[in-house]
């Protein structure tokens, strides 16, 4: 006979039951920490309940490349190419039930559901941050550390680690004060956002031993007066009209949220109209380095 329950139903049913009844199920997840392990083809998502040794999984079938760019991602859930498993064990199961090539043969299953109609939703938060010291700045201006691009170099400000592109990195020309960063000339932008910090007339970028040197900082004719492009009185120059190489690190949080979730067993249907699955912080953590084409 088949019968159709609600969680939670069943959860009350449960907290009713203390005669020693057969117990299938307990569906009780709220402790458990959401988990992942894979990759495109194959992400998987697991939460473990080890006191009543039951876990319920989400298997993602899709091959793309998550996790870099912010997104809210739908799948249904089928059996096949989406997949949401609940089961409960004879003991308690651990990561290697869902992350290894092959998974262990024990503990026994006790019982088993597969989701056969629903939809997992995957909410994606990328955080992008050059740690170039200036603060995020909520702004389409190129003057500010948001999405404006001062350069032109296919790099927001708020991610491009040498907002200038005068191949000083940002973090290096703001001076021992970054809330009033540094403005050697006195003139027009402050050195971040300067092209030609010392308003000699050579750019920064210039400023350098040769055309491949993409290091203004170590091209120092004057000691006492410190790199050639600080140095208004030195104008030495090779036309370098390249970047040098960026980094920015993304991070990245990942939400799952599974809706009018239907699992089936041989005898037995469990039904969810919202289940929570959980959030993990960091589930992507990773330094892009690249090097931006120069524009025209
Ligand atoms: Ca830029
Ligand atoms: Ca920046
Ligand atoms: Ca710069
Ligand atoms: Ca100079």
């Amino acid at each position: 006979m088949k019968k159709y329950l609600s969680i939670l139903l069943f959860t009350l049913v449960l907290s009713g039951c203390d005669d020693g009844d057969i117990i299938l199920t307990s569906f009780d997840f709220g402790d458990a920490n959401l988990e992942f392990c894979g990759g495109p083809g194959d992400y998987v998502f697991y939460k473990i309940n080890t006191q009543s040794a039951e876990s319920i999984a989400v298997q993602l079938g899709t091959t793309d490349v998550l996790f870099f760019e912010s997104d809210t991602l739908s799948f249904a859930i089928n059996g096949s190419s989406n997949i949401v498993s609940y089961r409960t064990y004879s003991e308690a199961v651990g990561s290697e039930y869902f992350c290894d090539n092959i998974p262990p043969t024990s503990p026994e299953v006790i019982s088993s559901y597969l989701g056969t109609d629903g939809t997992a939703i995957l909410f994606i938060t990328a955080l992008l941050d050059d740690n170039d010291g200036v603060p995020f700045v909520n702004s389409f201006d190129p003057m500010e550390e948001g999405f404006g691009d001062f350069d032109n170099d296919g790099l927001p400000n708020f991610y491009d680690d040498d907002d200038d592109g005068d191949n000083v990195p940002t973090i290096a020309e703001l001076g021992d004060d970054p809330e009033n960063p540094m403005n050697t000339d006195g003139e027009d932008n402050v050195d971040y956002l300067d092209e030609d910090d010392d308003n000699d007339g050579v750019l920064t970028r210039y400023e350098v031993g040769s055309k491949k040197d993409l290091n203004p900082r170590d091209n120092i004719l004057d000691p006492n007066v410190g790199p050639n492009y600080l140095n208004p009185a030195v104008t030495i120059m090779f036309v370098v009209d390249q970047f040098r190489v960026h980094t920015y690190n993304i991070t990245t949080d990942a939400r799952l949220r599974i809706e009018n979730l239907v699992l089936t067993s041989d005898s037995e249907q469990i039904t969810q109209q919202t289940l929570n699955m959980g959030t993990i912080s960091g589930i992507l953590n990773t330094d892009i380095t690249l090097t931006p084409e120069f524009p025209d």
